[in-house]
């Protein structure tokens, strides 16, 4: 996976670091991906890594929860459906034990040595599902966002926004479900509008992409709102 090939690359690139500022290179971006299930997310971060690597970019591709082997182990819990009595407290402190992982191992280390980060979710994801999702009161997760994170956030985070229905009607729904993809259409509705309304607070750094419209559509909105972004952090 992409953080194993980070960390053996990890010394290497650390000690070539240049110029800092506040403990990162200046041209290296921290960019999230974020959605509900069926917004094509997985589609689009192969492509955004394609016009990152275009323009000259190092990207380490990852993903939470997950990417370190303690927080692979935490996904597979998190994911598991023997776990469905698991408490929203739980739930929430388990994504954010990952994530402490996931900063301290991969995502500082990669910013500090100019690597870009592409992250396939991140704390924006513990407001929409735990906050939105569970009702855990959004107060309590910035106070964990505070304490993980210290002063890091997301550089660019892009929202693919659908309706539940839409979005679970092109997730299939077939088969084997994880815990949370086997929520009802309300959970995924409060989801949204908890993407949504984070949105709005944070109008500097997201941008909301209507996920609705095809694939080569999206594709270029994706695309329209990358080049600026690269030119102005060049
Ligand atoms: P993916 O769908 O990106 O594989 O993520 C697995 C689940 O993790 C996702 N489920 N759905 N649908 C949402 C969930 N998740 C949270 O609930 N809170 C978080 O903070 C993160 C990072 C993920």
């Amino acid at each position: 996976m992409a953080w194993r090939l980070y960390l053996s690359l990890k010394n290497k690139y650390i000690a070539t670091a240049g110029p800092c500022f506040n403990n990162r290179l200046m041209t290296s971006q921290f960019i999230t991906v974020e959605g509900i299930e069926g917004a094509g997310k997985t589609t689009q971060l192969a492509f955004i890594r394609e016009v990152l690597e275009a323009a000259g970019k190092k990207v380490l591709p990852t993903r939470e929860p997950g990417g370190t082997v303690l927080g692979e182990e935490i996904r597979s819990l998190l994911l598991q459906q023997r776990q469905q009595g698991m408490t929203a407290e739980a739930e929430l402190l388990l994504l954010f034990a990952a994530r402490a992982e996931h900063l301290h191992q991969v995502i500082r280390p990669a910013l500090a040595s100019g690597i870009w980060v592409l992250c396939d979710r991140f704390t924006e994801a513990s407001y929409a599902y735990q906050g939105g999702g569970r009702g855990i009161a959004w107060e309590r997760i910035a106070v964990l966002e505070n304490w993980v994170q210290g002063e890091l956030r997301p550089d660019l985070t892009l929202l693919f926004d659908l309706s539940a229905e839409q979005g679970l009607a092109r997730a299939g729904r077939r088969g084997l479900m994880d815990r949370f993809e086997s929520e009802e259409l309300a959970f995924f509705q409060r989801v949204r509008n908890a993407y949504l309304e984070q949105a709005s607070r944070h109008p500097d750094r997201y941008r909301i992409v209507d996920a609705s419209r095809s694939v080569a559509v999206v594709r270029a909105e994706v695309e329209a709102i990358l080049h600026p972004f690269l030119r102005e952090s060049v």
